[in-house]
């Protein structure tokens, strides 16, 4: 995982994208590992397990789902996983980290429901899994 992060920082470091992590301690209920919009507010991530769509659902402060959005890219193929919902960027929005079956690692660094970049962190054996 450290070389991924390690990947995953050169890359960002190259294309002039921030790495250091953001101010995100504003906010009542600040989760960094769910929060896609930045509104300090946990968000709850869905996949379809038939078609592959995936489906974020923003709250409000008081717990109730505001909207329901589908993530930038319409369909991902069923050989990919969700292994992980992360801030891997630091700018306080939740991104997406996948595998595929074949060992692919990737990451979408979001904006919302938007995929703003998404970076291939290369192959992990499958002996190794992300915990
Ligand atoms: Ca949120
Ligand atoms: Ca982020």
């Amino acid at each position: 995982m450290r070389t991924l992060i390690f990947a995953l920082a050169l890359f960002l470091a190259f294309t002039g994208q921030a790495f250091a992590a953001g101010d995100c301690s504003t906010g009542a209920q600040r989760s960094v590992h769910s929060d896609f919009d930045g509104d300090g507010l946990g968000d709850s991530l869905w996949r379809n397990v038939e078609t592959g769509k995936v489906l974020i659902w923003f709250y409000d402060f008081e717990g109730n789902v505001l909207t329901r959005e589908i993530v930038g890219v319409a369909f991902v193929g069923l050989n990919w996983t969700i292994m992980e919902k992360a801030d891997y960027n630091g700018d306080c929005m939740a991104d997406i980290f996948w595998q595929h079956r074949d060992g692919t690692v990737i990451v979408w660094l979001m904006d919302g429901t938007e995929v703003n970049t998404a970076v291939n962190l290369g192959f992990v054996h499958e002996k190794w899994q992300l915990q």
